[in-house]
Order: structure tokens, then C-alpha cells, then sequence
């Protein structure tokens, strides 16, 4: 017997910021039910998909996603019901045609999300299968390579740093319960230096510290010394990578580094700035380095250090195949940031990995700083091959979460896992 949909409920429930956030619960007519939240970022690319918000100054200052849970209830459940639960891409095409917009504006890429997630938990339910293999098939038995963010600045956090997120990447691990063990310990020796040195060791959205830092260039020293404080070796045990997220500081077209006081600068600068970087510390991936619209800004700083370094593309390519096909012809990046809720379906969010699989490109599965405790994305970046994943540093449960799937997915496969690529 086909496993059918037999309703769909959803309701509204907080994230990690205390924000409003949509939960989808997909019962089917065994019995079995599927459920999922949808996260929600704060550095938003103007081309993601709409995040419906009420706008009810009454109720979580316009934050409520009311409106988003009443299109799951009232529209997506009728549209849906019936249907067989594990046909996925043409779920997700129902939707699609539903909303009748280019950018989920009209139903939510949060209802629409939460659905199209919450129906691949329930297919995996009903096909007896973990959600990884479901989603991934028999060969899904590389985990990701986990990129921690342990340095918060930007809009993240209130501390020094105007570039977002300092990363550790231990890329030397053998397997990913050594590589999050690098990580954290890496983590805890960061924090003892903070403190030896009198800055804040509270910390940021993601769990990374958020201290009051000189500089930018302080964040890095501070993590080489951490690095090598919890006994690896930077750059091979363990390398640094970077999310500025530049377009939170680009305004009337220069980046202007205020809290660090570095100045303004131009898009050359910052490539100039990055290059320097590069040779100084074991800086291996560099995400949105420029704004989401300085195409040029990202076509020089690839041309620059393209062969040396990631470049990841997340404002500038918001997980859409568009941007993505755009980004491969104009050489803009050669990496791809992925968050399902940027683009808004699972299956659109599969397509966007196969395009970059198919130009060579990296691809990191990604978190948002507002977040749950759902760990669907560990078990997708399982089911997309591995690669690399972001969930933030080593605390905080919402982070936590991830990691933490994805140490139960490393031991349920066994032998039979891989790590990375
Ligand atoms: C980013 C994300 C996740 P946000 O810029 O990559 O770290 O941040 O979710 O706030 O967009
Ligand atoms: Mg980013």
C-alpha cells in the first residue's frame, strides 16, 4: 500500500533568538508522523526565498509567523492530502504552483519548507529507512567536513569583529568524531586564551565567542594560538575559514570595517586584504567576501585566489540554480553556500547541489543563525555526499543538534562511512 498523506498540521514555535519560527507535522494514513522547523538568518541575501512574517506589531514586534502556519493548515494541507508521501519533487512542484511566484512570496518559503521537509521525514518513516538514506540512497555514506564558527562578529554578534564568522576546519581529521573533537578542544582552548587575555568569553548566535577585539586580524591570531594551544597544527590538522558576510558592512559601494577601525575600502582592497591573509595565516575558504551585488568584487578576488582558496558564494547565490549558473559562467566563485530555506524545497535545494557538483564545485551545507533543534540538515548533507557542513562552534544545543546526528549516523554506517571528499 502507497504511504498517503492523511493531514498536515503546523504551528508557530520559537527559534534560538526567541523568535517566532514554523514547526509542520505530516501524519500519514499508517499512522506515522513526519515533523520539521524551519530555521531563520539574520544576514539575509535579498534574492532568498520570502520568510512570511505577520507584521502584527501586536505580537512578537511583527515577528509571529501566524499567517505562514495558517497557509500550511488551510492551503497546503488540502493541496496535499491524498497524495503519495514519497513523491518528493512533485510535492514540492504542487507547491511551487500554489504560491504562483518566483520567490515563495505568496504562501512563505516557511510554510512551504516546513511542508516540503516534514514530507521527507514521513517518506523516510514509511520507507523504513534513516532520513539520509532515504533522501541519499545506498551511497550516502560520506559525512561532511564540519567548518566551527568560534569567533562571532557582525550581525551575529555585538563584538569587535566586523567580519561575521571565524571558522576552524579540521581538515586533517580522519573521520568526523575526531574532526569534532579537534573542533571543540580547539574551541575550549580559545576560550581559556580569552580569558587568560581579559575579553569576554560569552557568546553569539552561532556559540562562537563574541569578545571586543582590536581587530579583525586579532580574530585569526587568536585561533592560530588556539589551535596550536589544544596541540594541532594549523593549516594541516586543522585550517581557518572565513564568512565575512560583507554585504552587512558594503554601503554607497565601499566596505567599510568601522568596528575594527581598518577603515573604508574598495573592492580591491578587500581582495588585497584577503590575498594578505591568505599568505599570513591557514586560511583555506573565504565565503562572501564581497556584497551580493558586487559580481565584480567576486569575479576579481576568484581570479585572485580562486586556485589557492574556496570561494563560496552564499548572499550572491542564495542556494538558487539561477544564481548558481550564473555564478559558474562569470567564474564569480567556485564554491556554493546551501541553505534550504534560502531557495525554500528540498528538492529545489538538491538541484542547486547538483549543479555544482556537475561545474566541480565545493558546496557547504549550511545552518542559519536563527535555528532549531531539528537536524534535518545533518542528515541532507549526509544524503548530498558530504562536503562540507557549517552548524556553528561547539555549544549551544540548537548547533549541538547537528554535530550530534552526525555522530550517530557516523557510528550507525560503521565501516561502511566515508568522510569528506
Ligand atoms: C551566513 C548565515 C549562517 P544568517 O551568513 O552564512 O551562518 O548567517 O543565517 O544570519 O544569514
Ligand atoms: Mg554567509
Amino acid at each position: 500500500m502507497k504511504p498517503c498523506i492523511a493531514a498536515i498540521d503546523s504551528l508557530e514555535i520559537l527559534d534560538s533568538r526567541g523568535n517566532p519560527t514554523v514547526r509542520v507535522n505530516v501524519h500519514l494514513d499508517n499512522g506515522m508522523v513526519g515533523t520539521s522547523s524551519v530555521p531563520s538568518g539574520a544576514s539575509t541575501g535579498e534574492n532568498e526565498a520570502v520568510e512570511l512574517r505577520d507584521g502584527d506589531p501586536k505580537r512578537y514586534g511583527g515577528q509571529g509567523v501566524l499567517k505562514a502556519v495558517a497557509n500550511v493548515n488551510q492551503r497546503l494541507a488540502p493541496l496535499l492530502k491524498g497524495r503519495d508521501v514519497r513523491a518528493q519533487a512533485d510535492i514540492d512542484l504542487a507547491m511551487i504552483a500554489l504560491d504562483g511566484t518566483d520567490n515563495k512570496a505568496e504562501l512563505g518559503a516557511n510554510a512551504i519548507l516546513g511542508v516540503s521537509q516534514a514530507v521527507a521525514r514521513a517518506a523516510a518513516m514509511a520507507s523504513d529507512l534513516p532520513l539520509y538514506a532515504y533522501l541519499g540512497g545506498a551511497g550516502a555514506v560520506h559525512l561532511p567536513k564540519p567548518m566551527m564558527n568560534v569567533l562571532n562578529g557582525g550581525k551575529h554578534a555585538d563584538s569587535g569583529m566586523d567580519f561575521q564568522e571565524f571558522m576552524i576546519f579540521p581538515v586533517g581529521a580522519p573521520n568526523f568524531t575526531e574532526a569534532l573533537r579537534y573542533g571543540a578542544e580547539t574551541f575550549h582552548a580559545l576560550h581559556k586564551i580569552l580569558a587568560k587575555k581579559g575579553y569576554s568569553t560569552s557568546v553569539g548566535d552561532e556559540g562562537g565567542f563574541a569578545p571586543q577585539l582590536k581587530s579583525n586580524d586579532e580574530a585569526c591570531d587568536l585561533i592560530v594560538e588556539a589551535i596550536t594551544a589544544a596541540g594541532y597544527r594549523p593549516g594541516e590538522d586543522i585550517a581557518i575559514a572565513l564568512d565575512p558576510a560583507a554585504s552587512s558592512f558594503y554601503e554607497d559601494g565601499v566596505y567599510r570595517l568601522s568596528r575594527s577601525g581598518q577603515g573604508d575600502k574598495t573592492a580591491a582592497d578587500m581582495v588585497a586584504l584577503f590575498q594578505a591573509w591568505v599568505d599570513k595565516y591557514p586560511i583555506i575558504s573565504i565565503e562572501d567576501g564581497h556584497a551580493e551585488n558586487d559580481w565584480a568584487g567576486f569575479k576579481a578576488m576568484t581570479a585572485t585566489l580562486g586556485d589557492r582558496i574556496q570561494i563560496v558564494g552564499d548572499d550572491l547565490l542564495v542556494t538558487n540554480s539561477r544564481y548558481i549558473a550564473k555564478g559558474i559562467t562569470e567564474k564569480a566563485c567556485n564554491a556554493a553556500l546551501i541553505k534550504l530555506n534560502q531557495i525554500g524545497t528540498v528538492s529545489e535545494t538538491m538541484d542547486a547541489i547538483h549543479l555544482c557538483r556537475t561545474a566541480g564545485w565545493g558546496y557547504v551545507i549550511s545552518h542559519r543563525s536563527g535555528e532549531t533543534e531539528d537536524s534535518f540538515m545533518a542528515d541532507f548533507a549526509v544524503a548530498m555526499g558530504g562536503g562540507q557542513i557549517k552548524t556553528g562552534s561547539a555549544c549551544r544545543s540548537e548547533r549541538m543538534a547537528k554535530y550530534n546526528r552526525l555522530l550517530e549516523i557516523e557510528r550507525e554506517l560503521g565501516r561502511a562511512a566515508r568522510f569528506g571528499r
